[in-house]
């Protein structure tokens, strides 16, 4: 049994995550938590909000409502949706809590401590108009690197160049839209990483099983960009965590907050902390997922995220664990995904362009959209979201393959031999050619999802689906029953042994249909098949089982198009 820690990378708290969003981290991590623990790993699967920073301070302020306030009910927002959608957290967090503040002023001190910390005097622009410094988001301008309109002073949506504020062409205030800006000097903490420079690139050279999607990012900024420049980590902002030198005070640093991406990885870990407290276990209960002192050089650690992301993860974070100079976990694999496109455009939470989590539960189980997210997720290349191909993949995978299997098999097996599994003759050479084949394919689907190699999983997963259709179409048991009904109970008790491991194998993607057809099957505790003989016989004869409700439905033409429509616009 191995040890392993998840993270997903953490939401901003301003408003609902669109399915994009979902497909590239939070889902995908699920998937490989659910799988992992069903192998009888132990997990530590941790989420939480991403509270500081300007992305909060603009939201809450178009919200009227203050900050703090505004951030506890999206916290519960984002909570009950991603309960919704059955992610398997063991902790979702808050970056804005004591344990976070407290890590993060105890790294800040650290790193001081260890020279990796100048105090810079820099300018930054200051606006006239709100009488402020705009750090980050607060300004928008055109990106000196790839000409895009609405890049923002922190970094570049379009080409992920970080970037200075002060470095945007045409920058207006993205407060009030004035372009009455002035440069203003101010003190900050910079983080001297690229003292650190060979260290990462020997650390990420060394990486070599890692997604090309990761690596070429990180290298990129490594070695043509100026992505290991010193950064500042502090901002002229109310909300945040204070800056400190640990529990000492900052001279000069009075009222400032640190760098919303300073203290927001670091949330991972202080989101472990805040699962220990929350259990009242003591410190040692989330030291050992992250001390490799204390336990976590035996821990096995992989992050989701989108490529946006990647920098941040291979640079910036790994700066503030190495400079720390402790033995702090680093992480031991990054899987990376590109962008979910939505019908010939993008997805955009600014301009409400999309599904969000929220209406997309309300049309429809999260099963269906795991499904559809998890069997296309932009991996090697930015997929897209359309509305025919969702509803194709929804009425054939899931209903046509798996939900019509599970429905003729137990239906047919109610009518003939009643409610419980039928005896008949033993297994012949189409169950174990049938054995043969799911053995194949498991070890193909284990390897997959070991890789976490999310498409080609559910294609395998699909293609398990497929082999029992096409078994019970072949073996046909309602024209043997006829002549030979022993014949048929045989086919028909392997049919309902093949719906338990349909339940258990199917369970990281679409977790409460497999959850439905296990408890159907009375096979609630049914484990991972290791031997598939052995799970193919689970089910004994005499055993009874209920026929489940239809597991998916069809999504009608009609449904479609008022989708597409409905969608079409802008959320309001
Ligand atoms: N909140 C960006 C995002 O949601 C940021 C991730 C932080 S991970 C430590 O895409
Ligand atoms: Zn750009």
């Amino acid at each position: 049994m191995a040890r392993i820690l998840i993270t997903s990378a953490i939401p901003y708290i301003n408003g609902i995550k669109h399915l994009g969003n979902l497909v590239g981290s939070q889902l995908p991590a699920d998937l490989y938590a659910r799988y992992m623990r069903a192998r009888g790993h132990e997990v530590m699967f941790i989420c939480a909000t991403d509270e500081h920073g300007t992305p909060a301070e603009l939201a809450a302020a178009k919200a009227s409502k203050p900050v703090a306030e505004y951030c506890a009910e999206m916290w519960q927002v984002q909570k009950d949706l991603s309960d919704g959608f059955r992610l398997s957290f063991d902790k979702f967090g808050r970056s804005s809590s004591e344990q976070n503040r407290r890590l993060t002023q105890y790294f800040a001190g650290r790193l001081a401590e260890n020279g990796f910390i100048e105090e810079v005097t820099e300018s930054q622009v200051y606006s006239n108009a709100d009488g402020r410094f705009l750090p980050d988001r607060y300004i928008e301008g055109t990106c000196p690197n790839c000409g895009y309109d609405k890049a923002r002073g922190d970094q570049c949506e379009n080409c992920t160049k970080q970037l200075d504020p002060t470095d945007l062409i045409n920058p207006r205030s993205a407060i009030s839209g004035s372009t009455d800006l002035e440069v203003r000097e101010t003190k900050h903490l910079y983080l001297r990483q690229s003292l650190l420079r060979e260290r990462l690139d020997k650390w990420i050279s060394s990486k070599t099983d890692w997604p090309v999607l990761t690596t070429s990012i990180a290298k990129k900024w490594l070695h043509d960009g100026d992505g290991l420049q010193d950064r500042g980590i502090t901002r002229d902002l109310d909300w945040g965590v204070p800056v400190m030198k640990g529990e000492e005070p900052w001279p000069g640093m009075e009222g400032k907050v640190f760098y919303v991406w300073f203290d927001a990885p670091i949330e991972y870990i202080a989101a472990t902390k805040e699962w220990s407290d929350g259990e009242g276990l003591d410190d040692s209960a989330w030291r050992r997922w992250w001390r490799t002192d204390e336990g976590a050089e035996n821990v096995r650690y992989v992050q989701f995220m989108g490529k946006d992301n990647v920098p941040f993860h291979t640079l910036s974070f790994p700066a503030t664990i190495i400079g720390s100079g402790d033995p702090w976990k680093l992480v031991d694999y990054i899987k990376s995904f590109n962008y979910l496109n939505y019908d010939g455009g993008q997805f955009s939470t600014s301009q409400g362009r999309g599904v969000f989590m929220d209406q997309a539960l309300e049309i429809l189980p999260a099963d269906y959209w795991r499904w559809w997210l998890l069997s296309h997720a932009p991996e090697n290349s930015d997929s897209e979201f359309t509305w025919e191909n969702f509803q194709a993949s929804v009425n054939k995978d899931l209903a046509d393959v798996l939900g019509n299997f599970v429905s003729r098999v137990t239906k047919f097996c109610r009518s003939r031999f009643g409610e419980e599994v039928p005896k008949g003759g033993a297994y012949g050479p189409g169950e174990v050619e049938v054995i043969r084949e799911l053995t194949e394919r498991m070890d193909a689907y284990s390897a997959h999802m070991e890789a976490i190699e999310v498409r080609k999983a559910s294609a395998e997963l699909r293609a398990l689906w497929v082999i029992g259709n096409e078994y019970l179409q072949e073996a046909a048991p309602w024209s043997v029953f006829k002549e030979d009904p022993d014949r048929a109970a045989a086919i028909i008790r392997f049919s309902l042994n093949l719906i338990a491991f349909y339940g258990a194998v199917s369970a990281p993607f679409i977790p409460d249909a497999s959850a439905a057809m296990l408890e159907a099957m009375g096979a609630d505790g049914m484990g991972w098949p290791d031997d598939m003989e052995a799970a193919l016989k689970g089910l004994t004869p005499g055993r009874a089982f209920t026929v489940p409700e239809n597991l998916f439905r069809k999504i009608s033409d009609e449904e479609r198009e008022d989708w597409q429509s409905r969608f079409s616009g802008v959320r309001t």
